[in-house]
């Protein structure tokens, strides 16, 4: 395959309601979308780099930068026969592990579309229906949080995951378990804790959480091993696993229980399915994280979320809570049994993508081609 062009799109999309984590509030969503062009066939990817470098280093713009400059050209030179050549192709590039996987994740789709697959068939999944969990961030009172919860439960999601932070963490859990039970539940803090705050994330082992997901820093692997050691929660990674090197060393050491797989955090496919199969080698159930993605990124995360070792409801929940519209028809619901449907409105992702509100959303637009 040799493709012949692409095109970068920077998008704005306003939220349908505002989610808040321990990094702060945010109102819409800014992304960049790459489409890659080959005999008259299109794959679609959506980066998950956000408008500020609080989650990771990387953001819309780094990524627009290292895409337009450094990963299409790269791209453009290149003829390979399978989408995994993508990645080693760009090794050269350290890190922009966001932006290489917006890329790699356009070639797959388009990939599978040449073929006239969907997209699950070509990374190995099954194409089964994906248990969906719910994410719940930071509300202005504990009662909001208490209502949200309830009202997520009623649209059938199999577990609630509640956003914590210093000063929102014990009571928001303790409240929670009080109005619902013995529902399914866990706590992400987005690395908002240290060490010395283990007495504190010691106190939640008495709400019997699914896990804790990221309490410490992103890229310390040795602390969460030690709190892991001090505490019966497991510990669920996401920020600090940037690869299968990084995962093999945090299993190893006993950081991490439980992996969260996000393509995008990791430069793409080729990585996630390693990891994937990794976890699977050492008995380390995985689930597949959310980013706030349109319905693009969405749809890309269903096909790979339906691979065995997803065992755990992922953030992949129904479109309604992040965008109305969304950028895809039809949108991605949730079903009465809290599974979310991969998308099979044809070959690829799977999805048909409303090119009128994508062009409304878009705030720049570039195209490059191949000399
Ligand atoms: O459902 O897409 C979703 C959101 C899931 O909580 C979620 N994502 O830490 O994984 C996370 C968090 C997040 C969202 C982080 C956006 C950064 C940006």
């Amino acid at each position: 395959m040799k493709i012949e062009r692409v095109e970068l799109r920077l998008l704005r999309l306003p939220l349908a309601r505002f989610f808040e984590t321990s990094f702060g509030r945010s109102y819409d969503r800014t992304f960049v979308l790459v489409t890659v062009h080959a005999g008259g066939v299109a794959g679609w990817g959506e980066c998950v780099a956000e408008h500020a470098p609080f989650y990771s280093a990387e953001t819309t713009e780094t990524a627009w930068h290292v895409l337009e400059g450094f990963l299409v050209p790269l791209l453009l030179g290149l003829s390979f026969g399978d989408p995994r050549e993508v990645t080693p192709a760009l090794a050269r590039v350290r890190g922009h592990l966001m932006a290489k996987a917006a890329m790699e994740m356009a070639v797959w789709d388009l990939h599978a579309r040449q073929q006239g697959k969907p997209l699950w068939a070509v990374l190995g999944g099954s194409g089964r229906p994906v248990p969906s969990g719910v994410s719940i961030g930071i509300q202005d009172s504990l009662q909001e949080l208490v209502d949200r919860v309830a009202a997520e439960r009623a649209a059938g999601y199999q577990r609630i995951k509640i956003k914590i932070k210093p000063g929102w963490d014990v009571d928001a859990v303790d409240r929670v378990r009080a109005a619902h039970g013995a529902v399914p539940l866990m706590v992400d803090a987005n690395a908002a804790y240290t060490l010395d705050d283990a007495d504190r994330l010691r106190a939640l082992d008495a709400f019997d959480l699914m896990m804790i997901e990221q309490p410490l820093d992103y890229d310390d692997i040795m602390d969460h091993a030690a709190l892991q050691r001090r505490i019966r929660t497991p510990v669920c990674l996401d920020e600090s696993i940037t690869s299968v090197r990084v995962a093999a060393m945090a299993i190893d050491a006993g950081a991490c229980r439980i992996v969260n797989i996000k393509p995008g955090r990791m430069g793409g496919y080729r990585e996630a399915l390693r990891l994937h199969d990794l976890c699977a080698s050492r008995g380390v159930p995985v689930w597949h994280g959310g980013m706030l993605e349109s319905g693009i990124g969405r749809a890309h995360n269903l096909h790979l979320a339906s691979l065995p070792n997803f065992t755990l409801p992922g953030d992949i929940a129904a479109s309604r809570r992040y965008y109305t519209p969304d950028l895809i028809e039809p949108p991605v619901e949730v079903q009465e049994d809290g599974t979310v449907p991969v998308p099979a409105d044809g070959p690829g992702i799977g999805v048909h993508i409303v090119e009128s509100r994508v062009a409304a959303a878009t705030l720049r637009h570039t195209e490059i081609r191949s000399s």
